[in-house]
């Protein structure tokens, strides 16, 4: 979180992280879209020859003394680490963890997660964290309360969990405004 005294701009980091083909890049679309923003969105392909992207928007908001602009990513292990390490790491103000609920993926989750946790270690407990448990819409999903077990929830001080389907919008708004919740209790976007 950066504090412009100047422009009176308040900038905060947000990172949308998981495995691949989770729904991250489907999410950040409905998200900027349902801010009227989604021109802004940009995909960006990776320079590690692995045909890898990510993306990346700023969301703006005016007040009446501060404003404040959102920097949010996303990625995947292999390029959160091989391209924005250890700027992005220092600087992310909170974490959406985008989970592909069905059961055939939870080790993807599962080593996503840890990951994650390898570049922050026992400092994540502290980060504001949501976890979307996404494709929510599909047959034989994962079991919630398993998969929190195997990520030791509990230990998380600022942590939710909310059901999204990234591809009609379902939940993806709740788990945005979840997240600044914690970052800014005292937030108010007055969008919807
Ligand atoms: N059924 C279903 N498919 C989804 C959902 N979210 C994303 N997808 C699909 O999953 C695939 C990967 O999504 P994408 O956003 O590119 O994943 P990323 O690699 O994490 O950025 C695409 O074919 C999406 O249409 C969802 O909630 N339900
Ligand atoms: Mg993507």
């Amino acid at each position: 979180m950066l504090f412009d005294y100047g422009d009176k701009t308040i900038q905060i980091k947000i990172v949308y992280y998981g495995p691949a083909m989770s729904g991250k890049t489907t999410s950040l679309k409905r998200l900027f879209n349902h801010f009227g923003r989604k021109d802004t969105l940009k995909s960006i392909e990776s320079t590690t020859g692995r045909t890898l992207f990510f993306d990346f928007g700023i969301l703006f908001f005016q007040g009446t003394e501060w404003n404040i602009k959102f920097l949010i990513y996303s990625a995947t292990g292999q390029d959160f680490y091989a391209s924005t390490r250890p700027s992005t790491i220092i600087g992310v103000d909170g974490i959406i963890f985008v989970v592909d609920s069905q059961i055939s993926y939870f080790s993807q989750n599962l080593r996503s997660w840890n990951e994650l946790y390898g570049f922050f270690s026992h400092k994540i407990y502290e980060m504001p964290v949501i976890i979307c448990l996404n494709k929510w819409d599909l047959e034989n999903k994962i079991n919630k309360d398993d998969f929190l077990n195997h990520i030791n929830y509990h230990l998380y001080e600022k942590i939710d969990i909310v059901q999204t389907i990234a591809t009609n919008g379902v939940g993806i708004y709740d788990s945005f405004r979840k997240l600044l919740n914690f970052i800014f209790p005292q937030i108010n976007l007055k969008t919807h």
